[in-house]
Parts: C-alpha cells; structure tokens; sequence
C-alpha cells in the first residue's frame, strides 16, 4: 500500500483581480478552457506566447517522467495528453479570476484524488475542499480524514453531492466564503457581481452533479466514466453564484501503479487503459484482505475462493450469463461488472487510503 503524501509547494501566488466583464446572467458561457476538438475549440491567435511556450515544454518533461514509470503508471499517465495539459494552463488563467476554488475530491481516494499543482495554483485564494462520495466511503475513514484536513486547518465539507440538502450546504458555505469579495465591492460604493466559484477537480468525483444539485436541475452531463465534460462553463446561481463546471483536466499523481489502479476504481481514469480484468483482479485481492465478507454478501451463492480472482470473475459470468460464443465466461463482462458494482457502492463502503497510510 503506498500512501501519497499531498504535496504542499509554495510559490508566489497568483495576482488576483477582477474579471473585467461577466457572462451575462441566466445564460451559460464557455470559456477558453475547451478540450473538445474542432474549429470552436481552437485557441484564438492573440493568445499570449507564454502558456504556449510552457505548453510546449511539458511534453518533453512528460516523456522523461513516463519514461520512469512501468505498467498501469505508466497507461495511466498516457491518457492525460499535451492537449489536457495545455487546458490546465488555461484554467490556470481562470483560477486568478475567481474569488472562490470548490476543490472536489472522492472520499474514497482523499489524497490520491488531489491534484499536487493545485496547491501552487490556488496559493491566496479563498479554497473550500469537498470530499464527495462521502456515502461510499467507509465512515471510520471519513472521521479519520475530517480530523486530518483539521489538523492541517482546511475547510473540508464531506458530501453526497447527489443529495440536494448537501448542494445547499455547499452554497451557504460558498457565500460565506465569497464575503469579503462582495465587502470590497460595497466599500467602493459599487454594486457587487455574483462572485465566481470555479468547481475543480480530477475526472469523475461529482463536479457536475455538484452544480445541477445547486441549480436544482439537470443541466450539465454527468457520467460514471471520465471525460463527460469536456469543456468550462460558466453556471450562474439564481444570481447568488457564478459557477464555472470545468473539465478533469487536472492531473491526479501517479507515481506507482498503486495509485494509476485506485484512479481507475473510482474512475477517474477509463478502465480500458490498464484492462477491466487486471483491475477486477487486484479489486478482488484488495476487498479480500479488507472486508471478506462483502463479496460473500453482494454475490450470494456458492463461489470459488476470491484469492482466485480468474475463477472468481468465470463463476460470476456464468452466474449472470455473460457468455461470448461457444459458452465460454466473458470475463471482461464480469470484470467491467464488478468494477461497476464497486463504484456504485454495491460492495459496501469502502475506503481505499487512511491519513494514517499517508
Ligand atoms: N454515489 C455517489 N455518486 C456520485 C456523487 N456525485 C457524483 N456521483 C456520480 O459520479 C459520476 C460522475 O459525476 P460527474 O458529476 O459527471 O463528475 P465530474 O467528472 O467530476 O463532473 C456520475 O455517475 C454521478 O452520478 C455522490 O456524491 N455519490
Ligand atoms: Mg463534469
């Protein structure tokens, strides 16, 4: 088990200043932070020249990092191209724009679903943490962790983004947080904007779900795979916030293949990357030494040994009649199923790092 220490750089912070002009309300706006491809996509050509020299730097780190990196790591780290890179320097761009950063992680994964760089980019700015997911991690854990932000004096807020009354939480504590920005305003005699909130975060921790729980409304796509969002977009609030829906461009750490196969558990990186089987397997050794009795209880039923992850996954897919020609077991059937149960919270609570580990 290799825990990851959060990385906590200093470096300057960002100059902060206001936005010089805001989307007008009621309509959703996209900003420049778009990983879709095509003619709308591309950046416009009196961009400056230096995020785009620092673009161009990162491939070259990237293939000396890659280049010391094995197996899942190594997949894993593939599927953040130049293109996701350059993104985050945009986004880079927004960040000393708003007057709020809503981080959000999955309490499953609470240090391995941070981004490092975030605490370089976020450096002066008013930061609300949300461990999201808090239902699907073990409460034990959630405890533990929620002592741990404390002791590092981080305003974390644990929540179900998918729960309306955690939404609202979220937006009391945004505003309040948002107060002084609004103070500065009314100081100068001048009538405050809605104060920008940019919703951060690695692939698939709830970002979306966040802001359509707030809005009381599906608006946004959301999606159990990574990459559903693929582009910002400005949000507002019923004239309380502006919220800007990013995409995960944010680059999760991946140093071991520890980390690349926890980042595909919960999904934060396509499970095809590294193979939903390889992934069933090491699932399976995980939830054996952890809580044995869960895969008993969520498939009843007599079942080969799970230590025997390859015997396991067949019984599964002749249980379900997951069958490829010839009667065989579809093992990648069984494999992606288990993966899904797992996300889903079928397999219990279950928590995949303790502050202690770290
Ligand atoms: N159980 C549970 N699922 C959630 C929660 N928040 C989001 N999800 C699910 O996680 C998946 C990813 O959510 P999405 O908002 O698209 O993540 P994003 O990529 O960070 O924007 C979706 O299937 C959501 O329904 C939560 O708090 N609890
Ligand atoms: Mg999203």
């Amino acid at each position: 088990m290799t825990g990851e220490a959060m990385s906590a750089r200093k470096s300057k912070a960002p100059r902060s200043g206001r936005p010089s002009s805001h989307p007008a309300p009621g309509r959703p706006h996209k900003t420049g932070a778009n990983t879709s491809r095509g003619p709308k996509a591309a950046p416009a050509p009196d961009k400056t020249r230096e995020p785009r020299a620092k673009a161009s730097r990162r491939p070259a780190a990237r293939a000396v990092f890659t280049a010391a990196l094995e197996g899942p790591a190594k997949a894993a780290f593939s599927w953040f191209p130049p293109h996701m890179h350059r993104a985050q320097l945009k986004l880079l761009q927004e960040v000393r724009r708003v007057d709020l950063i809503i981080e959000v992680r999955d309490a499953r994964l609470p240090a391995g679903s941070a981004n490092p760089e975030l605490e370089r980019i976020a450096a002066g700015k008013p930061r609300l943490l949300l461990i999201n997911k808090a239902s699907l991690a073990d409460p034990a854990a959630n405890r533990a962790w929620a002592a741990h932000f404390q002791r590092l004096g981080q305003t974390a807020l644990f929540t179900d983004a998918e729960r309306p009354g955690n939404a609202q939480r979220v937006r009391t504590l945004a505003l309040r947080l948002t107060e002084p920005a609004r103070e500065a305003f009314a100081k100068r005699g001048i009538r405050a904007p809605e104060p920008r909130v940019i919703v951060l975060g690695i692939p698939n921790v709830g970002k979306s779900t966040l802001i359509n729980r707030l809005l009381r409304r599906k608006r946004l796509a959301t999606g159990p795979e990574p990459g559903v969002t693929r582009s910002s977009q400005w949000v507002p609030l019923h004239g309380s916030l502006l919220m800007l829906d990013t995409p995960g461009v944010l680059l999760p750490r991946i140093a071991h293949d520890e980390d690349a196969l926890r980042l595909a558990w919960i999904g934060a990186i396509p499970a095809h990357l590294l193979g939903p089987e390889l992934l069933a397997h090491a699932l399976l050794r995980r939830i054996c030494s952890d809580a044995p009795v869960v895969l008993a209880t969520a498939y009843p039923g007599p079942a080969p040994a799970p230590t025997d992850p390859a015997a396991w996954l067949a019984e599964l897919a002749r249980r379900r009649g997951f069958l490829v020609s010839g009667g065989q077991p579809d093992l990648t059937r069984a494999a992606e199923q288990l993966l899904r149960d797992f996300r889903e919270g079928l397999l219990g609570r279950h928590s995949l790092e303790w502050p202690e580990t770290l």
